[in-house]
């Protein structure tokens, strides 16, 4: 990743879906104005989903997703819908595309119902306008375009820039705890886990964070931070750190300066939180033999590995003192039945989109099976979660309550 671009997991992802033929991939070309995706007359010329990272205006940032047909048939076909499907788990935006001298059908029909129980908001665009003799009028939600000839391709565009404002306005890290002129302080271990020449993602983005809030951020190393809280000069109105060193940095950080980690607020910002603090009382219940799933979402980060594969098992047996058997995945793979599992630990999730997230959290929940992650299991395990959470007050009811 270069250093000016946006990473992946913050740009706005917006997919194309509709049945073969319906002109996706052209609609994808006229949106971005490049001749990214391969169009043809025959129905299936898509067969793996693309992506584009552009900067589409009035948007920003986004990533441009074309996909297979929905409609596709037989063993390889059914895979393609399968593909297809499975971009609908990190779509922020849906675009349905159908063929306006077809109408709309039965498998658009069951697109919608998708897009409404994922609660993707979706705009529907009847392509091959240019095809109809008279234009009807469309709902709000709907559009008529020609991609061939590139009419309506603008107004498109602002329809989906409208959609996106409305997802945009949650997104905060901690901005909405802070004033302006505030001070901040970020702790952040550099130890032989740390990358090479740079802070990790949700460390860069909480100070980008800081800083739209007219805050002032102060970052040190875990030694620097009783001589720093001394000298400031002005009490910091909270004190944010990497959860490997909470124990320490809660020693050192008097008691009524608030005090939470960097997971705790990115698993808000991912809209985790509330299911994670529920989740994590799970290891409580955990009894000799039982399955814990650990999961990452990404499998190039060694920083994570090591604390998802040997530190969180060894801190949970020590815990708990039960012999407990762990499972882990890692990058795209999340196993579609949670059964086996008493519990499921997930990564922060810095490299998935939110939306991906949430969706392996929906699908715990609905199967009834406890989910959490690693900073908050490592704040609960050493006894720090609930100051942590003071920032949060309903959940730190939420949690004396349950335990
Ligand atoms: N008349 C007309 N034809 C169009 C328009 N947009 C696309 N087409 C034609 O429709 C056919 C299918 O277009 P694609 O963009 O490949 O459709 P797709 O939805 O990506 O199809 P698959 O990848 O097979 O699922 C091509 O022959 C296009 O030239 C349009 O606005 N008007
Ligand atoms: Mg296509």
């Amino acid at each position: 990743m270069g250093l000016n671009e946006t990473p992946s997991a913050n740009r706005i992802h917006i997919g194309f879906f509709g049945r073969r033929n319906a002109g996706k991939s052209s609609l994808v070309n006229a949106v971005t104005g490049q001749a990214l995706a391969v169009v043809s007359e025959v129905k299936g010329t898509t067969t793996d989903p693309v992506y584009k990272a552009m900067e589409l205006l009035p948007m920003g940032p986004v990533m441009i997703i074309d996909t297979p047909g929905i409609d596709d048939e037989g063993g390889l076909g059914e895979l393609r819908v399968k593909k297809a499907k499975q971009v609908l788990n990190k779509t922020d935006i849906a675009v349905l595309v159908i063929d306006a001298s077809e109408g709309i059908k039965d498998t658009d029909l069951d697109l919608i119902t998708t897009f409404t129980a994922k609660e993707v908001p979706y705009v529907i665009v009847y392509n091959k306008q240019d095809l109809l003799d008279t234009i009807p009028d469309p709902k709000p939600n709907e559009i008529y375009v020609s991609a061939q000839k590139q009419d309506g391709i603008q107004e498109l565009k602002e329809k989906i820039a409208h959609l996106t404002t409305v997802e945009d306005e949650k997104l905060k890290i901690v901005a909405d705890l802070l004033h302006p002129s505030d001070f901040v302080v970020l702790v952040t271990p550099i130890d032989k886990a740390a990358p090479k020449g740079r802070l990790i993602l949700p460390q860069q983005q909480t100070i980008r964070d800081i800083l739209e809030a007219d805050a002032t951020a102060i970052v040190v190393k875990e030694y620097e931070l009783r001589d720093t809280l001394l000298s400031l000069g002005k009490e910091p109105a909270m004190v944010i750190t990497d959860s490997q060193v909470f124990a320490k940095v809660s020693a050192d950080t008097p008691n009524h300066i608030p005090l939470t980690s960097f997971s705790i607020l990115m698993a808000r910002y991912k809209g985790l939180l509330d299911t994670a603090v529920k989740g994590v009382i799970a290891v409580e219940a955990l009894e000799d033999g039982d399955t814990v799933l650990i999961s990452e979402g990404c499998s190039h980060h060694r920083q994570c590995d090591d604390i998802g594969t040997v530190k969180i098992p060894r801190w949970m047996k020590n815990y708990t003192g039960k012999n407990i058997n762990f499972e882990f995945t890692s990058g795209t793979e999340f196993p579609e039945d949670l059964s086996p599992y008493k519990m499921i630990v997930h990564c922060g999730g810095c490299m998935l989109n939110e939306r991906e997230v949430r969706y392996r959290m929906k699908c715990a929940v609905d199967q009834g099976i406890p989910i959490t992650n690693y900073g908050i299991t490592i704040a609960y395990m050493q006894g720090i979660l609930k100051r942590s959470l003071k920032v949060f007050p309903h959940l730190e009811a939420i949690l004396e309550e349950l335990i």
